[in-house]
Formats: C-alpha cells, sequence, structure tokens
C-alpha cells in the first residue's frame, strides 16, 4: 500500500522561477475535475476519509497511522494518507466504515443495512463501472464537492530519491503548491519527512503555518456547516 506523504506552501508569483533554478523538471500540465462523496450526516469524512472521483478514478485517501505525535515542524506541517485505487477495495472499505457507524447507532433499518452488507460483499463488482452510481446510492453517499483544477507538475531528482511538486490552481480562485513524496507503507516515514523539509528549504519556504488545501478552502466558502463539523472534530 502506498503512503502519500506531502506538504503544502503558498505559491509567491516567483515559484516558477525557484523551481527552475533548483533544477526541477516540469514534467506536464493537465486540468481534473474532482468530486467528492460523502453520507449526509458526514460519517467518512469527520473519520478524515476521502472519497474522491477524479475523471472516472476512483481513490479513497485514508489516515494513516502514524504512531508518533507530532513534535516538530515537519510533522506539523506535513499530512499523510493512505492511498487506495482498487475500485473493489475501495468499495468493501467506504461500506466497512459506514457499516460501523450503522453498528454504533440505530439510524439505518434493516434494508439500508442489507444494501450496505451487498456493497460490502462486492456483490456488485461486476456491473460496477467508475460512472456506476448504484452502489454510491446505496451507502447514501452524495457529493459534497465538485471543482476543476490546473495542475503544474515538477520532479526534482535527488540522491535521496524524486521528489514531486504541483502547482494548482482550483476554479474557485485558490492557489496552492504541494510538495509529495510517495512512500511504501512500513518504508522509512523520517527519510521521506526530510526530503520534502530539505526541497522546502530549496525553495525558501519558511516554517511557517500548515497551509489549507484546496478542500478547505472550498469547505469554508460552499459548505460552511460540514466545514464547522471538522473543525471541530479537529480534521481540517
Ligand atoms: C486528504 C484530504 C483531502 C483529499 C484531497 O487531498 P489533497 O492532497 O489536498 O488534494 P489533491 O487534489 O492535491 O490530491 P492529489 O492530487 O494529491 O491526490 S481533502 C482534505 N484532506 C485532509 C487534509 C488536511 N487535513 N490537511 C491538509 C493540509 N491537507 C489535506
Amino acid at each position: 500500500m502506498t503512503l502519500e506523504v506531502e506538504r503544502k506552501f503558498v505559491c509567491d508569483p516567483e515559484i516558477m522561477r525557484k523551481l527552475h533554478d533548483i533544477g526541477a523538471k516540469c514534467i506536464g500540465q493537465r486540468q481534473f475535475r474532482d468530486l467528492y462523496f460523502d453520507s449526509p450526516d458526514f460519517i467518512l469524512t469527520l473519520k478524515d476519509f476521502w472519497l474522491r472521483c477524479r475523471e472516472g478514478l476512483w481513490e479513497l485517501k485514508c489516515p494513516a497511522v502514524s504512531g508518533t505525535t507530532p513534535d516538530n515542524d515537519t510533522e506539523t506541517l506535513c499530512t499523510r494518507y493512505r492511498e487506495i485505487t482498487s475500485f473493489p477495495l475501495i468499495q468493501s472499505e467506504v461500506s466497512r466504515i459506514i457499516r460501523e457507524h450503522t453498528a454504533e447507532g440505530s439510524e439505518s433499518n434493516s434494508s439500508q443495512k442489507e444494501q450496505i452488507d451487498k456493497v460490502a460483499e462486492n456483490e456488485n463488482a461486476e456491473v460496477c463501472s467508475a460512472d456506476d452510481t448504484k452502489w454510491l446510492n446505496d451507502l447514501n453517499l452524495v457529493c459534497f464537492a465538485e471543482f476543476k483544477t490546473e495542475r503544474c507538475s515538477y520532479m526534482l531528482e535527488r540522491e535521496t530519491g524524486a521528489v514531486r511538486v504541483d502547482l494548482d490552481q482550483a476554479d474557485f480562485g485558490y492557489c496552492v503548491g504541494e510538495i509529495e513524496v510517495l512512500v511504501s507503507e512500513g518504508s522509512d516515514m523520517n527519510a521521506a519527512l526530510q526530503r520534502i523539509t530539505n526541497i522546502a528549504a530549496e525553495l525558501g519556504l519558511s516554517c511557517e503555518k500548515k497551509v489549507q488545501g484546496k478542500m478547505h478552502v472550498y469547505l469554508q466558502k460552499y459548505r460552511p456547516e460540514h466545514y464547522a463539523k471538522l473543525l471541530s472534530a479537529y480534521i481540517l
């Protein structure tokens, strides 16, 4: 399983020149549309799970167990998530979370529970395609965020490994940069964090507060109730 470790940063007007100066190679520019899904009472995101469909490809970002309490700037400024991209795995993981939540309360009736179980057991696997919405309906999942991003991606090759930098411009008027390293679960996390810190230093980024992601700004702007719930649960 892959872990995505990343640090977001504020893009200043000089960022492209700085990337060029430190030897970053532009590896492409693309535009994509993201749709994010959750239950109407935010079961997934309140547990820090992010279910997304990007141009027909599904992904579930799950909180990675850090094992340590953030005690330095690197830890605090970086996020890490486990990424699941296999559609059947996403379905079973999402239905497990919803089922567990349902078992804790008594909100669902028996037919809803049956539908959740069907998705969990993946009975629909053969008929599900990326744009199939039946499984979303069965789990009572709705789209809570939809936006387009224009992304310029760069790659930096260092002795310790490659580091990716993405510059994102969202269609609701927010720009953000990300320094990102992908690591396999169980590999040296401190080394990954150090690679990110080194690139941040090369780019002259100061040790500032954690920078808001696109979702943070989107929810604040368009979904204030959802945003408030996540803030009070310390998810954002
Ligand atoms: C994990 C997460 C969300 C899902 C989107 O993640 P993000 O990496 O911000 O988006 P994007 O478009 O860069 O995805 P990629 O192309 O890298 O797959 S939305 C909110 N979160 C949680 C979160 C958080 N709590 N704090 C920060 C700084 N970022 C994300």
